[in-house]
């Protein structure tokens, strides 16, 4: 190599003048790199092998994945990515159930019957045994097909905008949502408006759903936690964490909490209620979009409750693995959307192959359970092929698990095609949306493993 000797010190004296000028690293705000859409431009990606043990032992037996890696893994996932869950917390919150306060038995035309009812969260204390207005609440909303008899499957998943945005029926109570006022940079509580009714609602073809013999139940993520940096002062972890206190670095972010609300919805509002909403609690699938779909996998992966999971376009820190750092990275993730995963996770920021695992192993947690990831052509950020290919590397332990994995699949499919067996893909054309399409094949998968 050819440096010469007024090069080298001139690196040492810009060096010198930066250590001077920032004597700490970490007042050293490194600048996030331009994504990378170049495959070529990809280093070496060498994943972590889900089936063998960290002391090194390899795995093959269910007993030695269910005994030892899979507790492993989960506790890797929960404190260096996602978070330890503060909630529930039943001695510090208490939670009410507002009875199935409304419903509607001639819903969508007659198509279905519709309940809303209102979870309320409260400290209790000597002086208030009851929740107040500024307690934080979630509302939930559920669909059931009228024509079905016995008790339905149901698909469970997190909106974006309120759930009066979900379909134009005007039954659905109007709740409030986080958004921000013209010329306004902070998000603030706004009464829903009727005219957003059913703007969300291509992503919710709700007759569709009800048609297949599916029940649909949903709530908005907002009113679990609103999703910025500093939203954790405003939604349910409230009640948990006082004014001045922060998380801890191994403790929840914002997708660990979104993916506690759907538990607790799952446990009591669907579970419990499983009689009068003729909902049946063991086939309960739980999906969603982007950072909800990374929300889903988190939620499959922590609640065997859940008999499935469906990633649509989930991306980085979703079904994408990280080390492909394509498009969206591990680093981009943590400086744009810092509240969504827990403090340790931004120690990988710039060194992604010190991760002790990689997104394959979030899909691999869910197993033996369905579970079905779906990617857009045109949603490069989220890279499809990372995508896919988490969803390959979770084969061994769904096969190990004795399910037929994602039967046979060697390759990323063509567009518009379903692939897969217990662990299903499909890559459509377009944007990053949920569309019918996306739709059809959930339907379809679910139908499958659901019979
Ligand atoms: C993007 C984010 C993605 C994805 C998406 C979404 O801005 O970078 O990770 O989650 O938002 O949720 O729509």
């Amino acid at each position: 190599m050819n440096v010469s000797i007024q090069t080298l010190t001139a690196a040492c004296f810009f060096l010198l003048t930066m250590i001077l000028i920032y004597p700490d690293s970490e007042s050293v705000a490194a600048e996030v790199p331009p994504a990378n859409y170049d495959e070529s431009k990809i280093p070496c990606v060498v994943l972590p092998e889900p089936l063998l043990t960290k002391d090194g032992r390899k795995v093959d037996s269910a007993k030695l994945w269910n005994d030892v890696r899979r507790p492993e893994l989960l506790d890797l996932f929960t404190k260096e990515m996602f978070g330890v869950r503060q909630l529930p917390a039943s001695a510090v919150l208490t939670m009410r159930v507002d009875k199935l306060a409304e419903s509607d038995p001639n819903a969508l035309g007659g198509k279905a019957t519709r309940h809303q009812l209102r979870l309320r969260f409260f400290n209790v204390s000597a002086k208030n045994d009851q929740p107040n207005d500024n307690d934080p609440k979630v509302d939930v909303l559920i669909y059931t097909p009228n024509n079905v008899k016995k008790k339905v499957p149901a698909f469970l998943g997190l909106n974006f905008r309120g759930n009066h945005t979900v379909s134009t029926d005007p039954g659905i109570v109007l709740g409030t949502v986080w958004a921000k006022p013209e010329g306004s940079k902070n998000f603030v509580p706004t009464p829903a408006k009727e005219e957003d009714r059913g703007v969300q609602s291509s992503r919710w073809p709700l007759e569709m759903i009800l048609d297949k013999g599916f029940a649909v139940v949903t709530a908005y993520y907002g009113d679990i936690e609103p999703d910025f940096d500093g939203g954790i002062k405003f939604g349910v972890r409230k009640l948990v964490y006082s004014d001045d206190e922060s998380p801890k670095p191994d403790e929840a972010g914002a997708i660990a909490t979104w993916a506690w609300g759907l538990s607790l919805i799952r446990e009591v509002v669907v579970e419990k209620n499983s009689d009068s909403l003729n909902i049946d609690p063991t086939r309960i699938a739980v999906h969603g979009h982007s950072r909800l779909g990374k929300t889903a996998l988190w939620a499959g992966a922590t609640d065997p409750k859940f008999a499935l999971t469906i990633s649509n376009d989930s991306g980085c820190g979703g079904a994408a693995l990280s080390r492909r750092e394509f498009g969206e990275t591990v680093f981009r993730i943590n400086t744009s959307f810092p509240h969504w995963f827990c403090g340790n996770f931004k120690k990988y920021n710039q060194d992604v192959n010190s991760l002790p695992f990689d997104q394959h192993e979030l899909i691999a947690l869910i197993a033996p359970r369905p579970v079905y990831v779906a990617s857009a052509e045109e949603d490069r950020w989220a890279d499809p092929k990372g995508e896919f290919l988490s969803a390959f590397h979770a084969d061994p332990v769904y096969r190990l698990l004795g399910t037929d994995g994602i039967n046979g699949v060697t390759r990323m499919p063509e567009v518009e095609q379903s692939v897969g067996g217990t662990i299903g893909y499909h890559l459509r054309t377009g944007k990053h949306d949920v569309t019918e399409f996306d739709w059809e094949c959930f339907l379809n998968f679910a139908a499958k493993h659901f019979r």
